[in-house]
């Protein structure tokens, strides 16, 4: 080979090196693609943990039916307190919920919108996914036919079942959702921490049981909670428990005792809604989020 051709043979393999690095960055990076700065987008990293760090109370539950996670879910209600309903004003305790079956009529699937700020003033909690917006509406029927036909799919008809009837929620072009909380009545002016988060899932199926055979290791958990700190570390996060078969409920809650996470990305499934739950795809869609009065963050 000549000298020429070799300096070619080695330019086109690093440069081909290069290619394969920056893909490979681009693809282990995918939720940096965020419609807010990156500067302020979630930073998964952990020191070591502080002595002086608490460990919160998990509250899980899954199974078929609502009554198989009915406990676990009053249970996590009771402990952060009162139900502060819509009011658009601090309260000193208690918490905030979203079952997605408000006004409009309960049976009409809204069209995705980015970010969600339904719930920013009156519950202090703002919406923000990487896919193109959110949308709460049935698994089917209502005036537009539900998710079955948002996202084209008429299996998603029976494969989802609402907590609260009758609307769930869910990211479209994505499954990521990333909740931020504000102090309720400050439209979004206010930056707030709550004292705990949780939320109702419908269709869990990984892991299922069926392996990997080692028992250790990742079992291929589809969805997941990740709860961050004022400082964008991780301050806790865990995966939701499955209900594999069709339409089963699934919840996952942590409770710290201090307003201390700021905010939470919710991984629902292990693939945007779209293509058929199977084997291969688990889809996930969400329903009631539960969490602790928002509070002005340190
Ligand atoms: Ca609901
Ligand atoms: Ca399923
Ligand atoms: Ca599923």
């Amino acid at each position: 080979m000549s000298k020429l051709k070799s300096f070619f043979a080695v330019a086109c393999c690093s440069l081909a090196i290069a290619f394969m690095i920056l893909a490979g960055k681009v693809e282990g990076h995918e939720s940096i693609n965020l419609p807010y700065p990156l500067s302020s987008a979630p930073i998964g990293v952990n020191d070591n943990t502080p002595a002086d760090f608490v460990a919160p109370i998990v509250f899980q539950a899954a199974g078929p039916n609502i009554a198989s996670i009915q406990g676990a879910v009053t249970e996590f209600r009771n402990a952060l307190g009162d139900l502060n309903g819509i009011t658009a004003d601090e309260f000193p305790g208690g918490r905030r919920e979203i079952n997605w079956d408000g006004a409009p009529p309960t049976d009409v699937t809204t069209p995705p919108v980015n970010p969600l700020n339904t719930f920013l003033n009156n519950r202090g909690a703002q919406f923000i996914t990487p896919g193109t917006g959110f949308s709460q509406g049935p698994a089917s029927g209502g005036p537009q036919g539900g998710f079955a036909t948002l996202f084209d799919n008429p299996t998603y008809a029976t494969e989802f079942r609402a907590f609260s009837n009758a609307r769930l929620f869910t990211p479209v072009g994505s499954n990521i959702t990333d909740t931020l909380f504000f102090v309720a009545g400050s439209n979004g002016s206010v930056e707030a921490t709550v004292n705990g988060f949780g939320a109702i899932f419908s269709d869990v199926d990984q892991p299922d049981g069926d392996g990997p055979g080692t028992k250790r290791g990742n079992r291929g958990s589809s969805t997941l909670i990740q709860f961050f700190g004022v400082d964008g570390r991780v301050l806790f996060s865990g995966f939701v428990p499955a209900s594999p078969r069709n339409a089963g409920f699934s919840f996952l809650a942590v409770k710290f005792n201090d307003a201390r996470i700021a905010r939470v990305r919710i991984t629902a499934g292990d693939v945007a809604p779209g293509p058929n739950d199977d084997a291969i795809n688990d889809v996930v869609m969400m329903d009631d989020f539960i969490y602790g009065e928002p509070h002005p963050a340190p």
